[in-house]
């Protein structure tokens, strides 16, 4: 087989660059290792940025966004007893987030890629790439047991932290730069309304928690626990209970559909380009879900990507094409500073010292008192101009 753009990866990156070149007329095919039913269902992120929710409705596939993304007008800090609200909409010229499960999104490009016959092979798992050093690149795949194998102009890795095209770039180790945080977060979803609509930080000293909205009935939460933690270390009862110490939640106390530890580590590869190979999204940048920055990050690359790559097949002209390594990892540096800061000021370092956490708290007071430091959060939290050049 032969195509274009072959894309690794049918998660938010891979699904909006082939719809962002089918509607230019540059052709792709997605290769995707797990089954349509498990790509369809899989529940992660809940964020939208504005830049983000403004790219996905001018791709042509923002009509449910539209109908039931629900605009968030700021974020809460549950902090020392006292609740304190950002409000982004007066503080950012009106720009915000909208809350709209990634699972929803995943949903919609699925939907009309099929509408469309864009062409996503589901249980095909990418094995390696051949051929790099020439302009036909191959990419080598198996499906059924079989292994087949797809002839590209460009082989695009949007294959997620554990996927095979990073580490197909020579000295991508080298490259690599990586910090690990001293502490997890413990995820569950939960059968129940939210506390809130808005998000919601809070800074405890048992440690940081989150709220997170992901319907009128579902709510993520998360709360910060040490390292070696594993799901079954808290029961359902002393989840709720510690949730409760750290945020109140009294009231809204659901089944837990679904519990998580997530290591939290920030990552970067500063390589993005290797010839005809490009990575994006969590391929390429890892950050922990304390800014809601993963799935809006990777939709930052694909729009600097895709215009390179429309640049080059409709206008023949790779300038943008040669550049994206450079122009998104300006912007994905900025963004895992920011997913840096929020979780260095809200979770305890179990090695902390007391100077550390006064560091914190001054840190929080200037963030509520001051209106500078409103206005820096609010830009930061909805979301970086993504600069194409
Ligand atoms: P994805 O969504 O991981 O998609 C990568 C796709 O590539 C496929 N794949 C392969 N296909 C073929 N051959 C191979 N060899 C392949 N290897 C991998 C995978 O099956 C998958 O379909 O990457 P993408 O598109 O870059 O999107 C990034 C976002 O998904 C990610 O940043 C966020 O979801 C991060 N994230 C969260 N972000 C938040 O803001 N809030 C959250 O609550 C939140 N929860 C999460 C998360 C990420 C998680 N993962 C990746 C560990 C929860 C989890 C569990």
């Amino acid at each position: 087989m032969k195509t274009q753009v072959g894309i690794i990866g049918a998660g938010p990156a891979g699904l909006l660059l082939a719809r962002l070149l089918y509607n230019k007329g540059v052709n792709s095919i997605i290769i995707e290792k797990e089954t349509e039913n498990y790509v369809r269902n899989r529940d992660r992120a809940g964020i939208l940025e504005q830049t983000s929710v403004d790219l996905i409705m001018s791709s042509g596939v923002g009509d449910n966004l539209k109908k039931e993304g629900l605009v968030h007008s700021g974020i809460f800090f549950h902090y020392n007893k006292n609740k304190h609200f950002i409000n982004f909409l007066e503080a950012n010229n009106k720009k915000t987030v909208v809350a709209y499960t990634q699972k929803a999104l995943v949903g919609d490009f699925i939907n009309k890629a099929q509408d469309d016959g864009l062409e996503i092979i589901f249980e095909a798992k990418a094995e390696r790439i051949e051929d790099l050093d020439t302009i036909k690149p191959k990419l080598f795949y198996k499906k059924n047991n079989k292994e087949q194998s797809l002839e590209c102009d460009f082989i695009i890795g949007c294959d997620g932290f554990h996927g095979i095209s990073r580490v197909s770039i020579p000295n991508h180790k080298e490259e690599t730069i990586e910090k690990i945080f001293p502490y997890s977060l413990y995820g569950v979803l939960s059968d129940s309304p939210p506390i809130s609509e808005n998000i919601i930080c809070g800074y405890h000293p048992n440690g940081c928690s989150i709220q997170s909205m992901r319907g009128a009935h579902l709510t993520k939460f998360y709360f910060q626990c040490p390292n070696d933690t594993t799901t079954d270390s808290w029961s359902d009862d002393e989840i709720w209970d510690e949730l409760d110490l750290r945020l109140g939640v009294k009231n809204t106390r659901g089944d837990i559909l679904d519990k998580k530890v997530i290591p939290l580590r920030s990552m970067v590869c500063n390589k993005l380009q290797h010839n005809r190979l490009f990575i994006a999204g969590d391929s390429a940048h890892i950050v922990p879900p304390t800014g809601a920055k993963g799935m809006n990050c990777a939709i930052g690359d694909i729009s600097v990507l895709s215009k390179g790559l429309i640049d080059y097949f409709i206008n023949n002209d790779e300038e943008l094409l040669n550049n994206y390594s450079k122009i998104a990892l300006k912007r994905i540096w900025k963004v895992v500073r920011f997913s840096w800061w929020m979780t260095t000021t809200l979770f305890l370092d179990p090695k902390q010292s007391q100077f550390d956490t006064q560091m914190q708290l001054a840190t929080l007071d200037y963030l509520f008192s001051s209106e500078a430091a409103i206005k820096s959060f609010s830009e930061n939290y909805a979301g970086l101009p993504i600069e194409n050049q």
